[in-house]
């Protein structure tokens, strides 16, 4: 290891990934952060992946044949307790994840109207922060070398790998080793101590010193020309965050499918959900290529500028594990002044992982995290949660003053503002506002 490498290896804690969470209709669920963490949340990701998306998507025809792998089932033993145990640690097919090995192509998702779309040559230089803990090690190596490999290095500041003390031994000097193959642009970053998805993010934003950091999950595997529309779009407005269509990723096969366009939202339980855009929103002159407003994010992969992120207070570092961030930084988006949109030409894959037991410390973080979102963001509509989760309305949740002064201090907009200009479809099922209803009659 050269000296170069060895400053910018930092010791830290950490981890990370996507943030999606929903309850089904039947039980309640939770998500996954990473392989323990994360696997609810992708489970409920993949349900939905493989209903609401797979039907759009075989209308949208914009699949295309995954380049030959030899993924073939030949030689896996799915019966096999080694690989239902591997499949269960990380939450994906590790044989064949092990098979792709550390580079591979996917195949081009966009839509043909995005290939005509030209950025200019000068754009804002960009931080990609990738915070992990115990991913199967190929699934990361997959994810850096298609950032490094698909990103012109111009725009490419650095990779920024917070690591959430990860426990297995391909994680240490084998890891060490292979991202020096890689050189020059990328900081791991260790952490001392467990400190959840949310708290690395942060450590990872601490470190970064391009102009807009963009934050993507540990497993992902970014499509062509999937950064230019991002750091074009925020260097248009620095208000503007903005997400990439994520594609779908199998678990199982570890296929890459193109997904649909489908815009972020929420129910009262702050359960993440993706809904699907009306038809005319695609009808115009950009077509399929039109960004989509969005109420809310997925929170595992987006981009925004570092300088806003900052002054819009990063993210609340009280909150644990993962769950509920990416619900609370929507609404401080939109309620505070910026905007939200997805952009459908640029693609991120991302793996659905499969479910993960219950695990007592992430449904404890959650409901603490999605409290602190409830008590400082949801004024007089706190009472729609309460209602569906009537054990949490004395549950602790921790000091927020520090958020309520934030939102103080940014001159936030009311939750009934967020209502009814950007998120009119999540029907107000208590109706406190009577005046409101009595402008109707
Ligand atoms: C795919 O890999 C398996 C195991 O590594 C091997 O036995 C098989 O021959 C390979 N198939 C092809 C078509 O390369
Ligand atoms: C591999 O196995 C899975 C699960 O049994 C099955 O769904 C899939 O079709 C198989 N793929 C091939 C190429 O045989
Ligand atoms: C909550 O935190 C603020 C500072 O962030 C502090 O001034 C206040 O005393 C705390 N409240 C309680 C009850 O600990
Ligand atoms: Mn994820």
């Amino acid at each position: 290891m050269n000296s170069t490498m060895k400053n910018i290896i930092a010791q830290c804690v950490v981890c990370g990934s996507l943030a999606i969470g929903l309850w089904t209709a039947l039980l309640i669920a939770y998500f996954h952060y990473d392989q323990e963490n994360e696997q609810l949340r992708k489970t409920q990701e993949f349900i939905r992946a493989n209903s609401v998306r797979k039907n759009v998507h075989q209308q949208n025809h914009v699949s295309k044949k995954t380049p030959k792998q030899n993924t073939s089932n030949d030689t896996i033993d799915f019966s096999a307790p080694e690989f239902y145990k591997e499949f269960k640690q990380y939450g994906l097919n590790a044989v064949i994840s092990r098979r792709l090995g550390i580079r591979r192509e996917v195949p081009e998702s966009r839509d043909k109207i995005c290939h005509q779309k030209h950025y200019p040559a000068y754009l804002p230089t960009a931080s990609i922060i990738i915070c992990f803990y115990n991913e199967e090690f190929n699934t990361l190596l997959r994810t850096v070398s298609s950032v490094m490999t698909l990103t012109p290095h111009r725009f490419l500041e650095e990779i920024i790998l917070v690591d959430d003390m990860s426990e297995i031994d391909d994680l240490k000097e084998k890891l060490d080793y292979q991202l020096e193959l890689f050189r020059g642009k990328i900081k791991l970053v260790r952490n001392k101590k467990r400190e959840g998805l949310i708290r690395s993010r942060m450590i990872g934003a601490s470190r970064a010193s391009g102009d807009i950091l963009v934050f993507l999950d540990s497993h992902c595997e970014v499509n062509t020309v999937w950064l230019e529309p991002l750091l074009h779009a925020i260097a248009k407005d620095h208000k503007m965050v903005v997400c990439p269509v994520i594609d779908v990723i199998d678990d199982k096969t570890l296929d890459y499918r193109a997904a649909p366009i489908v815009r972020g939202a929420f129910d009262w339980n702050l359960n993440f959900r993706w809904d699907n855009v009306f038809s005319y929103e695609l009808d115009g002159p950009e077509g399929p290529s039109k960004p989509i407003r969005s109420p809310a994010m997925a929170g595992g992969i987006f981009a925004i500028d570092r300088h806003y992120f900052n002054e819009l207070g990063q993210y609340d570092k009280d909150m644990n594990l993962w769950g509920g961030e990416n619900v609370e930084l929507s609404l401080r988006i939109w309620m505070c002044g910026g905007q939200l949109f997805i952009l459908p030409c640029s693609r991120v894959g991302h793996i659905s992982k499969a479910q993960n037991l219950n695990k007592p410390a992430l449904e404890k973080a959650l409901s603490w995290n999605l409290l602190r979102v409830v008590h400082v963001w949801l004024d007089e509509y706190k009472d729609n949660f309460f209602f569906q989760r009537p054990s949490l309305k004395y549950a602790s949740y921790g000091n927020i003053s520090e958020r309520v002064q934030l939102r103080k201090r940014l001159g936030c907009k009311s939750f009934q503002w967020y209502l009814d200009n950007i998120f009119p479809e999540l029907e107000p099922f208590i109706h406190t506002d009577k005046k409101k209803r009595n402008n109707f009659l």
